[in-house]
Formats: C-alpha cells, structure tokens, sequence
C-alpha cells in the first residue's frame, strides 16, 4: 500500500534530510508532500531545493509554499521590477536636490 510521508520546515538542513529520505526509503508509489519551509536558517537552503528538484524527477513530490519560500518570491519579484527598498532609495536619491537638502532640512 502506497504510503504518503509529510515533511515540513527542513530550513535548508540538507543532511537531516537526506538521512530521512534515506531512512525512509520511499517507493515509487509512495507520496512526498513539502509542507514548507524548504529554504532559510540552515546551512544548505540552495543545496535542500536542488535535492528536492532531483527527488521531484524520480519519486512523487508535492510541495507547498511556506511563508519563508513566499519571502523569497516576494524579494525575487522586487529584484525584477525595481520596487526593492534599494532601488526605491536609489530612485528618492537622485530626485531630491542636495541644495534643498542643505537649506531646508536639519539633521535629529
Ligand atoms: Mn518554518
């Protein structure tokens, strides 16, 4: 009987994980589901996505977006459009007049 192994919040620990899996030794009938949290904290957050890439090309893996994963779209998204706080500091930058800065505002 197929079974369905649930693994949450593995925040980049690639070695826990593998060993689960490892230990866990899942078949192909049987069922992966993410429940999050792939990424952040631990040490290996790029090598944990890469593992569950490979896993998801040989085994049944589902996988569920955690709030660190919507973070990281998020920052992705912002890098893309330029609405990230660098470049919104960037944009305030070059339109504030240093003359006005040096006449009319004060420093707290
Ligand atoms: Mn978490």
């Amino acid at each position: 009987m197929p079974k369905t192994y649930i693994i949450g919040d593995v925040h980049g620990c690639i070695d826990e994980l593998q060993e689960l899996i490892q230990q866990l030794a899942p078949g192909a009938y049987d069922q992966l589901i993410f429940i999050g949290d792939l990424i952040d904290r631990g040490p290996d957050s790029s090598g944990v996505v890469r593992q569950v890439v490979q896993w998801s090309k040989q085994l049944n893996v589902k996988l569920i977006l955690g709030n660190h994963e919507e973070k990281f779209l998020r920052y992705v998204q912002h890098i893309k459009d330029g609405s990230g706080f660098d470049n919104q500091m960037k944009r305030i930058c070059k339109c504030i007049d240093p003359l006005i800065l040096g006449q009319n505002w004060f420093k707290i």
